[in-house]
């Protein structure tokens, strides 16, 4: 069944062949719709199923033509519609606009002028120098075209962790409820959270293989089988490929360590164990300091069952901590595992004690039906309140570059937001903050009044224009804001759109040792399409002494629960809940961003 995310992007698509098309107004009909649609709480194809029409168009930006397209859809797979304008414009759009600078307008253009379908269209006009001979067009363009081919190819593959993890996590629970299965977890880049996902690997430990993948590929969810054999199945549901292997419990820790990766963790550790005469493998850790059957390479020329892998003495093999502990190693959480001195903080001890879900205690930027939010203050706060937090920020955007014009709020407007803000804040249990999300201009300046300023308990300066800067102004522009008094926390970043736009490339260090100086936090922008300081960057910053701000950036209720992606990538930085400022007493945090 079509979920939420596959529904948002058919209007999505069917937006972008609409503006390709010249047309008007119906597009940003068409993405709002798709927001709402991706950002809503449960399944909507259960409202089809169950008739209850009044349900769909419920949903903010759906009217009754929007809801009659998605009945449509989830009945039939299709909307005619679309199907129309696909074959009027034949454009692999999405692919298309992946490249930076190339909206869905240049492609429809490219398509008339050059005939463009494809990506690879676009990148033989680009090396023919087509591109900069069609009118509106330059040099510059294609040089850019030519850059950015490469990353549109690669992305286009990828699902996104928040769109991933949730199937993840309901193949766990069938997993789970299957007789056979002893013991299950995910592995793979989904056990490290990484934000992008190539396919979804989970493990099962059992002793009745045949069982257990004859159900997994009759699982309802499943949309079709791709391969199945002894010891393992693929099958892919909505766009996601599912990986599943299946092992005896005996080798299950093995097994978890060996696919949960990442590549480059299982060198580092393999070559680890080498250098003290053991060996590391998906079936164990052995000692093969007795076993004369030659190095490495004997291993190479084993049956298909492992049987020469399994040689020499067995340390571990049937939990993951006893795989460790069996390298002298401690246990360490998956989000470490990239190879960024993790095994060397392991055998030291002196692994970071990370953040967890539940020290969390707030949230710093929000939006409301001020801006470009659904909700009113109230609501967002009495959501805030009841996820348990002790104080909750609004930071709804205030008008300047890259913001639409009408929607940021003017100085005047946010001096009469404040106010209303402090009545909620009387009115309700936890700390609410005055904030607002500046816009820092392409020189690194935020166009705030002084008096707004002074009335604001939390201003978030984001970048939303001039996006294709180099690193170096880029680097400077960023600099320039955490260092302005008045900000206290930089807004995701870089700006970077997963599988959309790269955003701007900085040098996190420099920007990190600047924010320490003066006291800014770093945002880690939790939106599933941001993760926005991700990893590295987090890394960088805690280890240049910098603070973190895990933030929402929520438009509405229920996205407050992207909190769950922005911590686990604070944790793939190493962030202790020191680092976070969302971590600390409300006394602290009023401190802070005084
Ligand atoms: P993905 O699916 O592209 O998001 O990334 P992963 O990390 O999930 O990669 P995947 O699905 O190809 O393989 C799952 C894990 O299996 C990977 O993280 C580490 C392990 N693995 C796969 N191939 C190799 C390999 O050739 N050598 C080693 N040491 N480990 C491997
Ligand atoms: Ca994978
Ligand atoms: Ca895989
Ligand atoms: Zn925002």
């Amino acid at each position: 069944m079509a979920t939420n995310a596959e529904i948002a992007g058919r209007f999505e698509e069917f937006a972008d062949l609409l503006e390709a098309d010249d047309v008007e107004y119906k597009p940003r009909a068409y993405r709002r719709a798709a927001e709402n649609v991706r950002a809503h709480p449960s399944p909507i194809a259960d409202y089809v199923e169950a008739g209850d029409r009044d349900a769909i168009e419920d949903i903010d930006g759906v009217g009754d033509a929007i809801a009659t397209k998605i009945v449509e859809y989830v009945e039939t797979g299709s909307i005619d519609e679309l199907e129309e304008l696909q074959t009027e414009l034949p454009i692999d759009i999405a692919d298309i606009t992946r490249i930076e600078g190339v909206g869905p307008k240049t492609a429809g253009k490219l398509y008339h002028e050059l005939g463009i379908e494809t990506l690879d269209d676009l990148e033989a006009a680009a090396e023919a120098n087509e591109i900069q001979a069609v009118s509106g067009f330059g040099p510059k363009t294609e040089q850019n075209i030519r850059d950015n081919i490469e990353f549109a190819r690669e992305v286009g593959t990828r699902q996104l962790l928040g769109e991933a993890r949730p199937l993840a996590d309901d193949v766990l629970a069938f997993l789970e409820g299957i007789e056979e299965v002893e013991r299950c977890e995910v592995a793979g880049s989904i056990r490290r959270w990484r934000e992008t996902i190539g396919d979804v690997d989970v493990l099962v430990g059992t002793n009745d293989n045949e069982a257990v993948i004859e159900q997994f590929v009759e699982w309802g969810s499943v949309d079709s089988e791709i391969e199945s054999g002894p010891a393992k199945a693929s099958v892919r549901v909505g766009e996601i490929r599912v990986d599943l292997r299946v092992v005896v419990p005996d080798e299950f820790g093995a097994a978890l360590q060996y696919f949960t990766g990442n590549k480059d963790h299982n060198v580092s550790l393999r070559n680890y164990a080498i250098d003290r005469g053991l060996k590391v493998n998906e079936y164990g850790v052995f000692d093969v300091s007795e076993v004369d059957a030659g190095p490495d390479g004997s291993a190479e020329s084993g049956s298909a069952t492992g049987g020469s892998q399994r040689i020499g003495d067995r340390l571990a093999g049937e939990t993951e901590e006893g795989m460790y502990e069996a390298l002298g190693l401690s246990w360490m959480p998956p989000e470490l595992r990239t190879d960024r001195g993790e095994i060397a903080a392991a055998e030291s001890g002196t692994l970071p004690d990370l953040l967890t879900r539940e020290d969390i205690r707030g949230d710093f930027h929000s939006h409301t039906e001020w801006s470009d939010g659904n909700n009113t203050i109230e609501e967002m706060v009495g959501a805030a309140d009841g996820r348990g937090y002790d104080y909750f920020g609004l930071a709804d955007h205030a008008e300047g570059p890259g913001i639409v014009g009408g929607m940021g709020l003017s100085d005047t407007e946010i001096l009469e937001q404040v106010e209303q803000i402090r009545e909620v804040d009387a009115a309700s249990d936890i700390d609410v903050f005055a904030g607002i999300e500046a816009n820092v201009d392409a020189d690194g300046e935020i166009g705030l009044s002084e008096a707004a300023i002074d009335a604001l308990d939390v201003i978030v300066a984001s970048t939303h224009s001039a996006l294709d800067q180099d690193t170096e102004r880029a680097t400077n522009r960023l600099v320039r804001a955490v260092e302005n008094p008045a900000v206290d926390v930089l807004g995701h970043p870089s700006g970077r759109l997963l599988n959309e736009r790269s955003g701007l490339d900085f040098d996190a260090t420099a920007l990190a040792e600047a924010a320490a100086a003066h006291d800014t936090a770093l945002e880690v922008n939790s939106n599933p399409r941001r993760l926005d300081l991700w990893g590295s960057t987090v890394q960088a910053a805690i280890d240049a002494g910098a603070k973190i701000a895990i933030n929402t950036d929520a438009h509405q209720p229920s996205t407050l629960e992207f909190m769950r992606w922005g911590v686990h990538t604070a944790r793939r930085g190493w962030a202790e809940p020191g680092d976070v400022i969302n971590t600390w007493e409300p006394e602290e945090v009023r401190e802070f961003l005084h």
